[in-house]
């Protein structure tokens, strides 16, 4: 980065929110794309609005006490960050895992705003969650903690104010237990939360949704570049809502997915993973990846080993932040890789980023990659205010639409600030760009 501003910008971010390096990660990211904008229209820096847009409107923090099945009070700490409603009421996800702190929701909550404004549908930027860890937990465990939560968050949500959703270890039953809640608290029925049950205001294909998006823009930017997932194998890291649905859609498309991953390890089975036993250990059984082999004796488990070391051709992380660091990528490159996109929000480090651009490997930044799952959260909320349902067909043929015109959208910022083929930069610049000239509208504020 060579602009003093956005430099001195950036130091101050970090200064100010101390022991948060995945924020600082999200952000720099961010402002050194924005370098030709702000070159070109001083407007952005004169009107203070980037240093607005890296601090959110507002952060709740709260304690969630529960009681488990042994009777035994637990405190954990809910989170919700408010990040930006230019465009829309704030939207995101809620995650609950062991490794959440303020520092994850703030990344999650600023890519959001990114994210939501490239979908072209009116929704500002928001991320929530906990440290409460769901695995080993009884379904009382969750439904109590899940109730704990919401007591709290109902304070600060609303339809029209701030709609939450999933993500890692919030998935259809934790939803049902929070707008169970909700309702209760609020006697009001009400889209507050997407992501529901179908039989209580869900939307069709919303299940499915990130993991189809992803491969919805996979398909394109692979079309635009005269390649395709036909005959393609292709790595997926992770087994749960993302990953299951980018298996689906890939091996719909024409590629083998041959690998799948969870924290403990990764399994791979050139034939093809078999999507039916992994969506039985994991949204039945609520079990390990391992397990894949009591299907499938002839395929390989590999214990605590990284899923990116599996030569392939198209890479989709779904798993985490970080989880392909510059030694991965540059095994990917080895290995013949030559596309990749993120399910995962911020899956790639800086470097491995590098590694991939230096190197010529088609690559679909998260924000733009993995919109569909809210983008379809969005369409949620519509058929809710609607008090209406589409058909699967309807909801998947606009999810396919606006993934097709994200991938265009982005590639078309990144021409037109000179950075052609850089999606990262395109995507950035497409997302700010329509978030920065609504608060340039809104004045100080
Ligand atoms: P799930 O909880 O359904 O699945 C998460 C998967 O990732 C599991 O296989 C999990 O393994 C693995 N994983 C999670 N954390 C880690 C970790 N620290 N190290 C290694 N593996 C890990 O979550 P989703 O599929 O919903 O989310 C996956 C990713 O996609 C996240 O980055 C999320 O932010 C992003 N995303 C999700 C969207 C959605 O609509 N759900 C939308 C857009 C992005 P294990 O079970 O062992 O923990
Ligand atoms: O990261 C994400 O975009 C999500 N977890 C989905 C958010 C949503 O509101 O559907």
């Amino acid at each position: 980065m060579k602009n003093q501003y956005l430099i001195d910008l950036l130091e101050r971010v970090k200064a100010r929110n101390a022991g948060e390096p995945e924020f600082h990660q999200a952000v720099e990211e961010v402002l050194e794309s924005l370098e030709p904008v702000v070159e070109k229209n001083p407007k952005y820096i004169e009107s203070g609005v980037i240093e607005m847009l890296v601090e959110p409107e507002r952060v709740i923090k709260f304690r969630v006490p529960w009681v488990d099945d042994n009777g035994k009070v637990q405190v954990n700490r809910g989170f919700r960050v408010q990040f930006n409603s230019a465009i829309g009421p704030y939207k995101g996800g809620l995650r609950f895992h062991p490794s959440v702190y303020e520092g994850i929701i703030k990344f999650l909550g600023f890519e959001q705003i990114f994210k939501n404004s490239l979908t072209g549908l009116p929704i500002g930027g928001g991320k929530g969650g906990s440290d409460f860890d769901p695995k080993g937990k009884s379904d009382a465990e969750v439904m109590r903690f899940c109730q704990s939560f919401m007591t709290e968050l109902s304070k600060h949500i609303g339809a029209d104010t701030d709609v939450p959703a999933g993500d890692i270890g919030v998935g259809g039953r934790e939803i049902g237990y929070m707008f169970g809640q909700y309702k209760r608290l609020k006697n009001e029925f009400v889209g507050v939360l997407t992501g529901k049950g179908l039989t209580y205001g869900g939307s069709l294909a919303r299940t499915e949704a990130t993991g189809y998006g992803l491969c919805y823009f996979t398909d394109e930017m692979l079309r635009d570049n005269g390649k395709s997932f036909k005959g393609a194998k292709v790595v997926i890291s992770g087994s749960g809502n993302v990953a299951i649905y980018a298996t689906q859609k890939a091996t719909q498309l024409g590629a083998t997915v041959i690998a799948l991953s969870d924290s403990n390890g990764y399994i791979v089975d050139e034939k093809g993973v078999d999507l039916d036993a992994v969506k039985e250990i994991k949204e039945v059984k609520r079990g390990r990846i391992k397990e894949y082999l009591n299907y499938h004796p002839e395929a390989k488990y590999v214990d605590g080993g990284c899923v990116w070391e599996v030569k392939c051709d198209i890479a989709l992380p779904c798993a985490t932040q970080n989880e392909i660091n510059e030694e991965s990528a540059k095994k990917l490159v080895a290995n013949g890789c030559f596309a990749v996109a993120e399910g995962a929000n911020m899956p790639s480090t800086p470097e491995a980023i590098h590694v991939f651009q230096k190197n010529g490997v088609l690559f679909g930044p998260a924000k733009a990659a993995n919109a569909g799952g809210v983008a379809t959260s969005a369409l949620e909320m519509s058929q809710n205010s609607q008090r209406y349902s589409w058909t699967f067909e309807e909801v998947d043929a606009k999810l396919k639409d606006i993934m097709v015109n994200i991938y265009h959208n982005s590639a078309k910022a990144a021409e037109e600030y000179g950075m052609k083929g850089n999606l990262v930069a395109g995507a950035n610049i497409a997302g700010f760009l329509k978030v920065a000239n609504s608060m340039l509208a809104y004045g100080v504020c």
